[in-house]
């Protein structure tokens, strides 16, 4: 069975290998790189579940092949929830992690409430119109100097709920038990391989 991986994002892709490698080990994943005509889909919904949905779809019709996307990004409570769907471009440039990460810490100087979460809205499109959604975060707080070389994006400052290490620092295989990325796409893992009579034709 293959099924497209609708992100460029090299971070995600690793993450989304290693989880899907062991929830659907008979499942081939094919990144949108086996697909140059491919336009990048923009992320135009104020949901990351309409993002998400948006993005599988949308690569779903273009490969004639179900696909899997993604929308995430930190929440953080003391920014009433920003950067949220703007993560990847928060500073201004779409994907530049450093840049993104400086506003946020900038943001937060002197601020005592940190408590931040990663939020993931995973989806699935199959060519016959079938579609599914779900969500799901992971809890922590932002600490204040970048730390550890793991990861992509707001890892380096973000500290999930009862640990010592940054999700930069961890392992990758501990943070994908405990993200949000690894929470939402086990879920979505398991849901369209129960549910594969309803897709699969
Ligand atoms: P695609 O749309 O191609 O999947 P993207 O990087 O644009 O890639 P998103 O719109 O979902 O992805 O934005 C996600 C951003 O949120 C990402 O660029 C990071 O800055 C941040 N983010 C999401 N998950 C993260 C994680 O596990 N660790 C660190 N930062 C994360």
């Amino acid at each position: 069975m293959q099924i497209v991986l609708a992100t460029r994002n090299k971070g995600k892709i690793k993450e989304l290998e290693r989880i899907f490698a062991e929830e659907l080990p008979d499942v081939h994943l094919l990144g949108t790189d086996s697909f140059p005509g491919l336009a990048d889909v923009q992320e135009t919904e104020d949901s990351f579940e309409g993002n998400a949905l948006l993005k599988a779809k949308a690569v779903s019709d273009f490969t004639h092949l179900p696909a899997i996307a993604d929308d995430s990004g930190l929440a953080v409570d003391h920014l009433a929830g920003a950067p949220g769907i703007y993560s990847a471009r928060y500073s201004g440039i779409h994907g530049d992690d450093e840049a993104n990460l400086q506003k946020v810490l900038r943001e937060m100087e002197g601020v005592s409430n940190r408590r931040a979460q990663f939020v993931c809205a995973a989806a699935f499109a199959a060519p016959n119109g079938y579609t599914h959604v779900l969500r799901a975060q992971m809890e922590g707080a932002l600490i204040t100097e970048p730390r550890g070389e793991n990861g992509f994006g707001y890892d380096p400052i973000f500290l999930p709920s009862g640990y010592l290490q940054t999700t930069g620092e961890m392992a990758p295989e501990l943070k994908d038990l405990i993200s949000h990325r690894g929470k939402a796409m086990r879920a979505l893992a398991h849901l369209i391989s129960q549910e594969q009579e309803k897709w699969r034709n």
